[in-house]
Protein backbone atom coordinates (compact mmCIF):
# COMPACT_ATOMS: atom_id res chain seq x y z
CA UNK A 1 0.00 0.00 0.00
CA UNK A 2 0.97 3.66 -0.76
CA UNK A 3 -0.48 6.71 1.07
CA UNK A 4 0.55 10.34 -0.14
CA UNK A 5 2.39 12.45 2.01
CA UNK A 6 0.37 14.11 4.00
CA UNK A 7 0.34 17.58 3.20
CA UNK A 8 1.00 17.29 -0.22
CA UNK A 9 -1.59 17.62 -2.53
CA UNK A 10 -2.46 19.37 -5.98
CA UNK A 11 -5.66 20.31 -4.81
CA UNK A 12 -4.27 22.56 -2.24
CA UNK A 13 -1.40 24.19 -4.35
CA UNK A 14 -3.87 24.97 -6.40
CA UNK A 15 -6.93 26.62 -4.57
CA UNK A 16 -4.16 28.28 -2.42
CA UNK A 17 -1.55 30.17 -4.79
CA UNK A 18 -3.53 31.74 -7.66
CA UNK A 19 -0.65 32.83 -8.98
CA UNK A 20 0.77 29.80 -9.98
CA UNK A 21 -2.66 28.46 -11.19
CA UNK A 22 -1.74 28.73 -15.09
CA UNK A 23 1.36 26.99 -14.42
CA UNK A 24 -0.21 24.32 -12.64
CA UNK A 25 -3.07 23.76 -15.00
CA UNK A 26 -0.72 22.98 -18.27
CA UNK A 27 0.11 19.92 -16.24
CA UNK A 28 -3.21 18.19 -18.00
CA UNK A 29 -2.05 18.93 -21.57
CA UNK A 30 1.54 17.74 -20.51
CA UNK A 31 -0.48 14.21 -19.13
CA UNK A 32 -2.99 13.99 -22.36
CA UNK A 33 0.96 13.50 -24.31
CA UNK A 34 1.79 10.62 -21.68
CA UNK A 35 2.84 7.73 -23.68
CA UNK A 36 -0.22 5.24 -23.43
CA UNK A 37 -0.43 2.72 -21.26
CA UNK A 38 -0.95 0.32 -24.47
CA UNK A 39 2.65 0.99 -25.67
CA UNK A 40 3.94 0.57 -22.10
CA UNK A 41 2.49 -2.68 -21.67
CA UNK A 42 3.54 -3.77 -24.54
CA UNK A 43 7.32 -3.11 -24.53
CA UNK A 44 6.93 -5.12 -21.24
CA UNK A 45 5.45 -8.14 -23.56
CA UNK A 46 2.06 -7.53 -21.12
CA UNK A 47 -1.30 -6.82 -21.71
CA UNK A 48 -3.37 -3.67 -20.61
CA UNK A 49 -7.27 -4.62 -21.68
CA UNK A 50 -10.48 -2.73 -20.80
CA UNK A 51 -13.90 -4.16 -20.41
CA UNK A 52 -16.33 -2.53 -23.08
CA UNK A 53 -19.73 -1.81 -24.44
CA UNK A 54 -20.52 -2.18 -27.78
CA UNK A 55 -23.32 0.71 -27.91
CA UNK A 56 -20.16 2.93 -26.41
CA UNK A 57 -18.38 2.79 -28.78
CA UNK A 58 -18.10 5.71 -30.13
CA UNK A 59 -16.79 9.63 -29.81
CA UNK A 60 -14.15 9.84 -26.22
CA UNK A 61 -14.76 6.53 -25.28
CA UNK A 62 -13.60 5.09 -28.55
CA UNK A 63 -11.16 7.03 -28.81
CA UNK A 64 -9.63 6.52 -25.32
CA UNK A 65 -10.38 3.00 -25.75
CA UNK A 66 -8.34 2.43 -28.56
CA UNK A 67 -5.42 4.79 -27.65
CA UNK A 68 -4.88 3.32 -24.24
CA UNK A 69 -5.53 -0.62 -24.58
CA UNK A 70 -4.48 -3.52 -26.47
CA UNK A 71 -6.94 -5.73 -25.02
CA UNK A 72 -10.82 -5.69 -25.08
CA UNK A 73 -13.16 -7.79 -23.09
CA UNK A 74 -16.89 -7.41 -24.48
CA UNK A 75 -18.30 -6.70 -20.86
CA UNK A 76 -21.55 -8.50 -22.12
CA UNK A 77 -21.90 -8.98 -25.82
CA UNK A 78 -20.83 -12.92 -25.83
CA UNK A 79 -22.70 -14.20 -22.79
CA UNK A 80 -25.42 -16.97 -23.90
CA UNK A 81 -28.19 -14.90 -23.32
CA UNK A 82 -26.72 -11.63 -25.37
CA UNK A 83 -25.70 -14.16 -28.57
CA UNK A 84 -29.13 -16.43 -28.50
CA UNK A 85 -31.64 -14.41 -26.38
CA UNK A 86 -34.34 -16.70 -28.34
CA UNK A 87 -33.48 -20.78 -29.23
CA UNK A 88 -31.61 -20.73 -32.40
CA UNK A 89 -32.14 -17.06 -33.00
CA UNK A 90 -29.02 -15.19 -32.59
CA UNK A 91 -27.56 -11.88 -32.23
CA UNK A 92 -23.75 -11.61 -32.75
CA UNK A 93 -24.49 -7.58 -33.63
CA UNK A 94 -22.22 -6.32 -30.45
CA UNK A 95 -19.77 -9.49 -29.92
CA UNK A 96 -19.17 -9.02 -34.07
CA UNK A 97 -18.82 -4.87 -33.59
CA UNK A 98 -16.29 -4.96 -30.62
CA UNK A 99 -14.21 -7.49 -32.81
CA UNK A 100 -14.33 -5.50 -35.84
CA UNK A 101 -12.85 -2.69 -33.00
CA UNK A 102 -10.31 -4.48 -31.70
CA UNK A 103 -8.87 -5.75 -35.33
CA UNK A 104 -9.57 -2.11 -36.69
CA UNK A 105 -6.79 -1.21 -34.06
CA UNK A 106 -4.55 -3.82 -33.44
CA UNK A 107 -6.18 -4.95 -30.48
CA UNK A 108 -6.39 -8.54 -28.86
CA UNK A 109 -9.85 -10.06 -27.58
CA UNK A 110 -10.45 -12.18 -24.50
CA UNK A 111 -14.08 -13.88 -24.98
CA UNK A 112 -15.73 -13.93 -22.08
CA UNK A 113 -17.37 -16.62 -21.26
CA UNK A 114 -19.10 -19.56 -22.66
CA UNK A 115 -20.10 -22.18 -19.35
CA UNK A 116 -21.68 -19.84 -16.11
CA UNK A 117 -24.20 -19.86 -14.38
CA UNK A 118 -25.61 -16.60 -14.81
CA UNK A 119 -26.51 -14.37 -17.78
CA UNK A 120 -28.33 -17.54 -19.57
CA UNK A 121 -31.41 -17.01 -21.66
CA UNK A 122 -34.66 -17.66 -19.96
CA UNK A 123 -35.45 -20.62 -22.93
CA UNK A 124 -32.45 -22.94 -21.90
CA UNK A 125 -32.66 -22.62 -17.80
CA UNK A 126 -36.74 -22.71 -17.69
CA UNK A 127 -36.55 -25.09 -20.88
CA UNK A 128 -36.87 -28.38 -18.41
CA UNK A 129 -34.18 -30.28 -20.88
CA UNK A 130 -32.98 -33.15 -19.51
CA UNK A 131 -29.17 -33.87 -18.66
CA UNK A 132 -28.31 -35.10 -22.05
CA UNK A 133 -29.74 -32.50 -23.50
CA UNK A 134 -28.42 -29.65 -21.95
CA UNK A 135 -24.60 -31.46 -22.57
CA UNK A 136 -25.76 -31.10 -26.28
CA UNK A 137 -26.75 -27.84 -26.01
CA UNK A 138 -23.46 -26.72 -24.11
CA UNK A 139 -21.40 -28.66 -26.14
CA UNK A 140 -23.42 -26.38 -29.25
CA UNK A 141 -23.01 -23.51 -27.89
CA UNK A 142 -19.09 -23.79 -27.52
CA UNK A 143 -18.97 -24.86 -31.00
CA UNK A 144 -21.24 -22.38 -32.37
CA UNK A 145 -19.58 -19.66 -30.22
CA UNK A 146 -15.71 -20.54 -30.54
CA UNK A 147 -15.88 -21.38 -34.11
CA UNK A 148 -17.54 -17.96 -34.88
CA UNK A 149 -14.58 -16.35 -33.94
CA UNK A 150 -11.67 -18.63 -34.55
CA UNK A 151 -8.30 -16.93 -34.80
CA UNK A 152 -9.78 -13.61 -34.11
CA UNK A 153 -10.60 -14.46 -30.14
CA UNK A 154 -7.13 -14.64 -28.58
CA UNK A 155 -8.67 -16.07 -25.14
CA UNK A 156 -11.16 -17.74 -23.96
CA UNK A 157 -12.34 -17.40 -20.72
CA UNK A 158 -14.39 -20.96 -21.37
CA UNK A 159 -15.71 -21.85 -17.71
CA UNK A 160 -16.74 -18.83 -15.31
CA UNK A 161 -16.57 -18.53 -11.71
CA UNK A 162 -17.07 -23.00 -10.86
CA UNK A 163 -16.32 -22.44 -7.22
CA UNK A 164 -18.06 -21.33 -3.78
CA UNK A 165 -16.24 -19.43 -1.07
CA UNK A 166 -14.81 -22.53 0.73
CA UNK A 167 -13.72 -24.31 -2.27
CA UNK A 168 -16.48 -26.63 -3.03
CA UNK A 169 -18.06 -26.48 -6.41
CA UNK A 170 -20.63 -24.63 -6.93
CA UNK A 171 -23.77 -26.02 -7.87
CA UNK A 172 -25.49 -24.91 -11.49
CA UNK A 173 -27.49 -25.64 -14.01
CA UNK A 174 -23.81 -27.74 -15.63
CA UNK A 175 -22.65 -29.38 -12.70
CA UNK A 176 -26.67 -30.89 -12.43
CA UNK A 177 -26.64 -31.95 -15.40
CA UNK A 178 -23.22 -33.13 -16.51
CA UNK A 179 -21.31 -33.93 -12.86
CA UNK A 180 -18.58 -31.75 -11.96
CA UNK A 181 -16.54 -32.88 -15.20
CA UNK A 182 -18.67 -30.53 -17.35
CA UNK A 183 -15.52 -28.18 -17.01
CA UNK A 184 -12.80 -30.42 -18.82
CA UNK A 185 -15.62 -31.20 -20.90
CA UNK A 186 -16.28 -27.22 -21.93
CA UNK A 187 -12.33 -26.89 -22.31
CA UNK A 188 -11.71 -30.32 -24.11
CA UNK A 189 -14.69 -28.95 -26.66
CA UNK A 190 -13.32 -25.35 -26.88
CA UNK A 191 -9.82 -26.25 -27.63
CA UNK A 192 -11.26 -28.63 -30.83
CA UNK A 193 -13.52 -25.69 -31.93
CA UNK A 194 -10.37 -23.36 -31.85
CA UNK A 195 -6.82 -25.32 -31.33
CA UNK A 196 -5.45 -21.64 -31.47
CA UNK A 197 -7.05 -19.89 -28.67
CA UNK A 198 -5.92 -19.94 -24.79
CA UNK A 199 -8.34 -21.32 -22.52
CA UNK A 200 -9.13 -20.33 -19.21
CA UNK A 201 -11.12 -20.68 -15.96
CA UNK A 202 -11.80 -17.62 -14.17
CA UNK A 203 -13.47 -16.83 -11.16
CA UNK A 204 -13.61 -13.72 -8.50
CA UNK A 205 -11.98 -13.71 -4.75
CA UNK A 206 -8.81 -16.02 -5.91
CA UNK A 207 -6.45 -13.04 -5.98
CA UNK A 208 -4.75 -14.17 -2.71
CA UNK A 209 -4.31 -17.42 -1.37
CA UNK A 210 -7.45 -18.82 0.41
CA UNK A 211 -10.00 -21.76 0.40
CA UNK A 212 -11.30 -20.74 -2.88
CA UNK A 213 -8.06 -19.89 -4.83
CA UNK A 214 -6.97 -23.49 -3.40
CA UNK A 215 -9.51 -25.02 -4.87
CA UNK A 216 -9.03 -23.78 -8.62
CA UNK A 217 -5.55 -24.54 -7.68
CA UNK A 218 -5.71 -28.34 -7.44
CA UNK A 219 -8.50 -28.37 -9.86
CA UNK A 220 -5.87 -26.68 -12.39
CA UNK A 221 -3.18 -29.50 -11.17
CA UNK A 222 -5.72 -31.98 -11.79
CA UNK A 223 -6.75 -30.95 -15.22
CA UNK A 224 -2.91 -30.64 -15.83
CA UNK A 225 -2.19 -34.31 -14.84
CA UNK A 226 -5.29 -35.54 -17.08
CA UNK A 227 -4.08 -33.86 -20.34
CA UNK A 228 -7.50 -32.22 -19.61
CA UNK A 229 -6.37 -28.50 -22.28
CA UNK A 230 -6.41 -25.18 -19.99
CA UNK A 231 -4.20 -22.41 -20.34
CA UNK A 232 -4.67 -20.21 -18.10
CA UNK A 233 -6.64 -18.75 -15.32
CA UNK A 234 -8.19 -15.70 -15.18
CA UNK A 235 -7.83 -13.60 -11.66
CA UNK A 236 -11.18 -11.48 -11.55
CA UNK A 237 -9.94 -8.81 -9.20
CA UNK A 238 -13.04 -6.80 -8.07
CA UNK A 239 -11.60 -5.17 -5.01
CA UNK A 240 -12.49 -3.36 -2.57
CA UNK A 241 -10.40 -0.02 -1.70
CA UNK A 242 -7.30 -1.04 0.91
CA UNK A 243 -7.71 -4.99 0.40
CA UNK A 244 -5.39 -5.78 -1.92
CA UNK A 245 -4.51 -9.17 -0.34
CA UNK A 246 -1.04 -9.49 0.45
CA UNK A 247 -0.80 -12.82 -1.29
CA UNK A 248 -1.12 -11.99 -4.49
CA UNK A 249 2.00 -12.50 -6.23
CA UNK A 250 2.67 -15.47 -4.24
CA UNK A 251 -0.60 -16.77 -5.58
CA UNK A 252 0.40 -15.78 -9.10
CA UNK A 253 3.23 -17.55 -8.71
CA UNK A 254 1.95 -20.86 -7.66
CA UNK A 255 -0.44 -21.12 -10.53
CA UNK A 256 2.76 -19.98 -13.00
CA UNK A 257 4.48 -22.39 -11.13
CA UNK A 258 1.88 -25.15 -11.94
CA UNK A 259 2.40 -24.44 -15.59
CA UNK A 260 -0.08 -21.93 -17.07
CA UNK A 261 -0.66 -18.33 -17.83
CA UNK A 262 -2.60 -16.10 -15.12
CA UNK A 263 -4.14 -13.03 -16.62
CA UNK A 264 -5.77 -10.43 -14.34
CA UNK A 265 -9.47 -10.26 -16.01
CA UNK A 266 -11.67 -7.57 -14.49
CA UNK A 267 -9.83 -5.18 -12.15
CA UNK A 268 -11.79 -2.53 -10.37
CA UNK A 269 -11.07 -1.31 -6.95
CA UNK A 270 -14.36 0.20 -5.71
CA UNK A 271 -14.52 2.69 -2.66
CA UNK A 272 -17.72 4.21 -0.97
CA UNK A 273 -19.04 7.23 -2.50
CA UNK A 274 -18.17 10.34 -2.21
CA UNK A 275 -14.10 9.83 -3.61
CA UNK A 276 -11.70 12.24 -1.95
CA UNK A 277 -8.53 12.79 -2.47
CA UNK A 278 -6.97 10.09 0.14
CA UNK A 279 -9.31 7.52 -1.10
CA UNK A 280 -7.99 8.18 -4.75
CA UNK A 281 -4.74 8.30 -3.61
CA UNK A 282 -5.34 4.97 -1.53
CA UNK A 283 -6.94 3.55 -4.98
CA UNK A 284 -3.74 4.54 -6.77
CA UNK A 285 -1.76 2.78 -4.41
CA UNK A 286 -4.09 -0.45 -4.42
CA UNK A 287 -3.63 -0.25 -8.80
CA UNK A 288 0.15 -0.19 -8.60
CA UNK A 289 -0.32 -3.04 -6.10
CA UNK A 290 -2.09 -5.55 -8.30
CA UNK A 291 0.12 -4.19 -10.95
CA UNK A 292 3.47 -4.83 -10.01
CA UNK A 293 2.59 -8.39 -8.67
CA UNK A 294 1.89 -8.84 -11.95
CA UNK A 295 4.42 -7.43 -13.81
CA UNK A 296 6.61 -9.08 -11.54
CA UNK A 297 5.91 -12.93 -12.51
CA UNK A 298 6.58 -13.78 -16.15
CA UNK A 299 3.58 -15.77 -16.78
CA UNK A 300 1.05 -13.23 -15.86
CA UNK A 301 0.35 -12.32 -19.18
CA UNK A 302 -1.44 -8.77 -18.20
CA UNK A 303 -3.99 -6.99 -16.45
CA UNK A 304 -7.75 -5.74 -17.98
CA UNK A 305 -9.69 -3.68 -16.26
CA UNK A 306 -13.77 -4.03 -15.87
CA UNK A 307 -14.41 -0.84 -18.01
CA UNK A 308 -12.13 2.03 -17.92
CA UNK A 309 -14.11 5.09 -16.41
CA UNK A 310 -16.48 4.86 -13.84
CA UNK A 311 -19.06 6.06 -16.42
CA UNK A 312 -19.32 2.44 -17.24
CA UNK A 313 -19.01 0.06 -14.43
CA UNK A 314 -21.10 -2.41 -13.03
CA UNK A 315 -20.18 -1.21 -9.68
CA UNK A 316 -22.44 1.76 -8.30
CA UNK A 317 -25.57 -0.62 -9.97
CA UNK A 318 -24.39 -3.72 -7.76
CA UNK A 319 -23.21 -2.19 -4.51
CA UNK A 320 -24.97 0.70 -3.19
CA UNK A 321 -23.13 3.56 -2.46
CA UNK A 322 -19.58 2.61 -3.98
CA UNK A 323 -18.41 3.44 -7.16
CA UNK A 324 -15.62 5.36 -8.58
CA UNK A 325 -13.77 1.68 -8.98
CA UNK A 326 -11.98 2.18 -12.19
CA UNK A 327 -8.69 4.28 -13.77
CA UNK A 328 -11.04 7.19 -15.39
CA UNK A 329 -13.24 9.21 -14.38
CA UNK A 330 -17.13 9.50 -15.83
CA UNK A 331 -15.74 12.61 -17.56
CA UNK A 332 -12.80 10.56 -19.19
CA UNK A 333 -10.38 12.60 -16.98
CA UNK A 334 -7.39 10.06 -15.82
CA UNK A 335 -7.82 9.49 -12.20
CA UNK A 336 -4.23 8.61 -9.90
CA UNK A 337 -4.88 5.17 -10.91
CA UNK A 338 -4.36 5.53 -14.01
CA UNK A 339 -1.19 7.00 -13.21
CA UNK A 340 -0.60 4.04 -10.89
CA UNK A 341 -0.87 1.67 -13.92
CA UNK A 342 1.29 3.73 -16.22
CA UNK A 343 3.90 4.05 -13.81
CA UNK A 344 3.56 0.25 -12.90
CA UNK A 345 4.20 -0.49 -16.56
CA UNK A 346 7.72 1.61 -17.05
CA UNK A 347 5.95 5.33 -17.48
CA UNK A 348 7.91 8.23 -16.09
CA UNK A 349 4.74 10.03 -14.61
CA UNK A 350 3.16 9.69 -11.15
CA UNK A 351 -0.13 11.67 -10.43
CA UNK A 352 0.91 15.19 -9.99
CA UNK A 353 2.71 16.84 -6.61
CA UNK A 354 3.35 13.13 -5.51
CA UNK A 355 6.36 13.14 -2.65
CA UNK A 356 6.83 10.09 -1.49
CA UNK A 357 4.88 6.84 -1.01
CA UNK A 358 4.65 3.91 0.27
CA UNK A 359 4.34 0.00 -0.77
CA UNK A 360 3.41 -2.64 1.81
CA UNK A 361 3.96 -6.25 0.36
CA UNK A 362 3.42 -9.51 1.84
CA UNK A 363 6.68 -11.21 0.34
CA UNK A 364 5.88 -14.49 1.59
CA UNK A 365 3.18 -16.09 4.12
CA UNK A 366 3.28 -19.89 5.72
CA UNK A 367 0.62 -21.37 8.47
CA UNK A 368 1.13 -18.91 11.11
CA UNK A 369 3.42 -16.48 10.23
CA UNK A 370 4.29 -14.10 7.19
CA UNK A 371 7.65 -12.21 6.09
CA UNK A 372 6.54 -8.40 4.58
CA UNK A 373 8.32 -5.29 3.39
CA UNK A 374 7.55 -1.75 2.79
CA UNK A 375 9.60 0.31 0.17
CA UNK A 376 9.33 3.77 0.25
CA UNK A 377 9.83 5.68 -3.29
CA UNK A 378 10.55 9.12 -3.55
CA UNK A 379 9.60 10.83 -7.02
CA UNK A 380 9.79 14.71 -6.64
CA UNK A 381 10.67 15.01 -2.97
CA UNK A 382 14.06 13.88 -1.00
CA UNK A 383 13.80 12.66 2.64
CA UNK A 384 16.46 12.62 5.74
CA UNK A 385 14.24 10.44 7.61
CA UNK A 386 11.36 8.96 7.55
CA UNK A 387 8.63 7.21 9.88
CA UNK A 388 6.08 4.70 8.23
CA UNK A 389 2.86 3.72 10.19
CA UNK A 390 -0.15 1.56 10.10
CA UNK A 391 -2.62 -0.09 11.90
CA UNK A 392 -3.18 -4.16 11.70
CA UNK A 393 -6.89 -4.80 11.01
CA UNK A 394 -6.58 -8.33 11.82
CA UNK A 395 -4.30 -8.80 14.79
CA UNK A 396 -1.60 -9.12 12.83
CA UNK A 397 1.82 -9.01 15.55
CA UNK A 398 5.22 -7.75 14.01
CA UNK A 399 8.48 -10.35 15.98
CA UNK A 400 11.47 -8.92 13.93
CA UNK A 401 12.39 -6.59 11.50
CA UNK A 402 15.15 -5.30 9.93
CA UNK A 403 16.62 -2.29 8.21
CA UNK A 404 14.59 -0.04 10.20
CA UNK A 405 13.19 -0.07 13.72
CA UNK A 406 9.74 -1.33 14.22
CA UNK A 407 7.35 -1.08 17.15
CA UNK A 408 3.92 -2.19 17.93
CA UNK A 409 1.17 -1.02 19.95
CA UNK A 410 -2.03 -2.94 20.29
CA UNK A 411 -2.70 -3.23 16.37
CA UNK A 412 -0.31 0.36 15.75
CA UNK A 413 2.96 -0.33 14.02
CA UNK A 414 5.90 2.47 13.87
CA UNK A 415 8.69 1.82 11.86
CA UNK A 416 11.87 4.29 11.38
CA UNK A 417 14.79 4.23 9.35
CA UNK A 418 17.74 2.53 10.67
CA UNK A 419 21.03 4.97 11.33
CA UNK A 420 22.11 4.07 7.63
CA UNK A 421 19.09 4.32 5.09
CA UNK A 422 17.15 8.03 6.69
CA UNK A 423 18.23 9.61 3.56
CA UNK A 424 16.53 9.33 0.58
CA UNK A 425 16.67 11.03 -2.61
CA UNK A 426 14.54 12.06 -5.25
CA UNK A 427 13.45 9.64 -7.08
CA UNK A 428 15.37 7.05 -5.17
CA UNK A 429 13.92 3.93 -2.96
CA UNK A 430 14.76 2.63 0.47
CA UNK A 431 12.51 -1.25 1.50
CA UNK A 432 12.54 -2.89 5.11
CA UNK A 433 11.54 -5.80 6.09
CA UNK A 434 9.52 -7.61 8.96
CA UNK A 435 8.43 -10.92 9.91
CA UNK A 436 5.48 -11.24 11.87
CA UNK A 437 2.61 -13.46 13.02
CA UNK A 438 -1.13 -13.81 11.67
CA UNK A 439 -4.46 -16.04 11.56
CA UNK A 440 -7.73 -16.41 9.59
CA UNK A 441 -6.49 -13.58 7.44
CA UNK A 442 -3.66 -11.05 6.55
CA UNK A 443 -4.96 -7.71 4.44
CA UNK A 444 -2.50 -5.36 3.74
CA UNK A 445 -2.45 -2.22 5.86
CA UNK A 446 -2.51 1.34 4.44
CA UNK A 447 1.00 2.86 5.30
CA UNK A 448 1.70 6.56 6.39
CA UNK A 449 4.59 8.30 5.37
CA UNK A 450 5.16 11.11 8.46
O1 LIG B 1 -20.18 -6.04 -16.19
C1 LIG B 1 -21.24 -6.94 -16.24
C2 LIG B 1 -22.55 -6.22 -15.94
O2 LIG B 1 -22.81 -5.27 -16.95
C3 LIG B 1 -23.65 -7.22 -15.81
O3 LIG B 1 -24.84 -6.56 -15.42
C4 LIG B 1 -23.28 -8.27 -14.78
C5 LIG B 1 -24.36 -9.30 -14.57
O4 LIG B 1 -23.91 -10.32 -13.73
O5 LIG B 1 -22.08 -8.91 -15.20
C6 LIG B 1 -21.03 -8.05 -15.22
O6 LIG B 1 -19.83 -8.72 -15.49
C7 LIG B 1 -19.48 -9.79 -14.60
C8 LIG B 1 -18.59 -10.72 -15.38
O7 LIG B 1 -19.26 -11.16 -16.54
C9 LIG B 1 -18.18 -11.92 -14.55
N1 LIG B 1 -17.57 -11.51 -13.30
C10 LIG B 1 -18.30 -10.55 -12.54
C11 LIG B 1 -18.67 -9.34 -13.40
C12 LIG B 1 -19.38 -8.30 -12.54
O8 LIG B 1 -20.63 -8.78 -12.13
Amino acid sequence: MRSLRPGFSLTALLTGVATVGALLLAAPAAHAADTPLRDLAAAKGRAIGTAVTGGKLNGTYAEVAAREFNWLTPGNAMKWESVEPSRGSFNWAEADQIVDFAEAHGQRVRGHTLVWHSQNPGWLTNGGFTPAQLRTLLMDHIDTEVTRYRGRVTAWDVVNEPFNEDGTYRQTIWSDALGQDYIAEALTRARAADPGAKLYINDYNVEGVNAKSTALYNLVRSLKERGVPIDGVGLQAHLILGQVPGTFQQNIQRFADLGVDVAITELDIRMQLPATDAKLAQQAADYRAVMDACVAVDRCTGVTVWGFTDSDSWIPDFFEGYGAATPYDENYAPKPAYHAIAASLGGTTEPPGEGCAATYRVVNQWNTGFTGEVRIDCVDTALSAWRATWTYGAGQRITQSWNATCTQSGAAVTCTNASYNGTVPRGGSVTFGFNGTWSGSNPVPVVTLG
